[in-house]
């Protein structure tokens, strides 16, 4: 037990759920630069994301993402999560690369594009059945690029009907999460473009909708911490995408852009009952590492998110409460600082060896030899990547 058992209690009981498509190739549409060693099916994927659990104790789960990961069989691929140290987590449906897809896949003008499409997020929840996952995540790069294109309005009939019938389809434990995104690769108006449309959909369908917050799907300057906080108050917030971005939706690692906001948003997480895990707020990461090497980017993408949390368990609630109601602002705002300027990382390598984990988990993952390993085995096949 360390000197603050509240930041132990709260560290011990996150969970940070990695995303398959993280270890394989990926890149701009300037160029994908290969890297060594890099998963060539989803076995191998599954495989790394153990590494990456296996030095940080914290990333128990992978998502998938389909058609990117559809293997033979399912319940096979779920036992090698197990024997591996992992589970399958959340099933990520994809509509978005079939030429069909062009003008839209639930939204589509046309009902043979939207019955293919919607055929595809109910097979995702087939495979949900087989892997027992717990979450669909539903993300549309539906949208137009001109105005006058296509009836803004029909177009959420169009989602509304296909959401209703994914909900229909959803087992008792089993949900869906609704992705919203500004812009891209729509440029005039994207069908979810913020997480009032999302909550909109999602309160219309039940409990078993939630919304889903990719923090790199904003306008620059919007303030994610109050989405959040409005999502929690509401039993509307589902999860989260963990990414950072400067400029647009740039999936770099979580934390690295601005610390002090995902600090300030793991505070309204953690006021908001957030971290306790029957919450059910799914913590994942949705990033790509198109230069730096995969595991140790995701392992150090995990103690971002460890870090922030640490410092939001440190906020000292019952002196920011009196603070608060005392109107004593600069008070209220010290306390908070306070916070976010204390160096966890004593902290978390203290509960990392409490754990039996090495304290320095990117350390321990380099000394391990896995790098190595994989690079010498994985020579020949074609290494996973975006469409694979
Ligand atoms: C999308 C969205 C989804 C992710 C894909 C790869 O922009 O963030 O969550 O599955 O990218
Ligand atoms: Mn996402």
């Amino acid at each position: 037990m360390t000197t603050e058992p509240r930041v132990d209690e709260g560290i011990r009981d996150l969970s940070i759920e990695l995303p398959s498509w993280a270890f394989g190739n990926s890149g701009t549409r300037f160029k994908v630069f290969a890297q060594k060693g890099v998963p060539r099916d989803p076995y191998e994927k599954i495989s790394d994301a153990a590494q990456v659990h296996a030095f940080t104790g914290v990333a128990p789960s992978v998502a998938l993402h389909i058609p990117w990961d559809r293997v033979e069989d399912f319940g096979a691929l779920a036992k090698h999560a197990a024997e591996v140290g992992v589970r399958i987590g959340t099933i990520n449906s994809n509509v978005f690369q079939d030429n069909d897809y062009m003008l839209g896949s639930v939204t589509n003008p046309d009902p043979r594009i939207r019955r293919k499409a919607t055929d595809h997020l109910l097979e995702c929840v087939d495979i949900m059945d087989v892997t027992g996952s717990r979450d669909l995540k539903l993300w549309f790069s539906d949208g137009t690029n001109y105005p006058g294109q296509d009836d803004i309005a029909a177009r959420q009939d169009r989602l509304a009907a296909a959401l209703a019938e994914v909900y229909e389809r959803l087992g008792e434990d089993q949900r869906f999460l609704l992705e919203y995104k500004l812009f891209e690769p729509a440029f005039y108006t994207m069908d979810v473009p913020d997480w009032g449309t999302a909550y909109l959909h999602c309160m219309a369908l039940g409990p078993k909708a939630q919304v889903v917050i990719d923090t790199g799907h904003h306008a620059p300057g919007t303030n994610i911490e109050f989405i959040v906080a409005t999502l929690l108050r509401a039993g509307k917030l589902g999860g989260f995408d963990f990414n950072s971005r400067f400029y647009a939706d740039d999936d770099l690692m979580v934390g690295s852009a601005d610390p002090y906001q995902l600090f300030r948003i793991m505070w309204e997480v953690r006021r908001g009952g957030a971290l306790d895990p029957s919450a059910q707020v799914a913590f994942m990461l949705d990033q790509c590492h198109n230069i730096e090497p995969k595991i140790p980017a995701q392992i150090r993408s995990v103690m971002n998110v460890q870090e922030a949390t640490a410092k939001a368990l440190l906020v000292d609630e019952a002196a920011l409460a009196s603070a608060q109601a005392a109107g004593d602002v600069l008070g209220a705002h010290a306390v908070f600082m306070d916070a976010y300027a204390t160096d966890v990382r004593p902290l978390l390598r203290e509960i990392r060896s409490d754990m039996g984990l090495d304290p320095d988990p990117v350390d321990a993952y380099h000394r391990s030899g896995y790098n190595e390993a994989i690079c010498a085995e994985r020579t020949d096949g074609a290494p996973a990547g975006w469409g694979a």
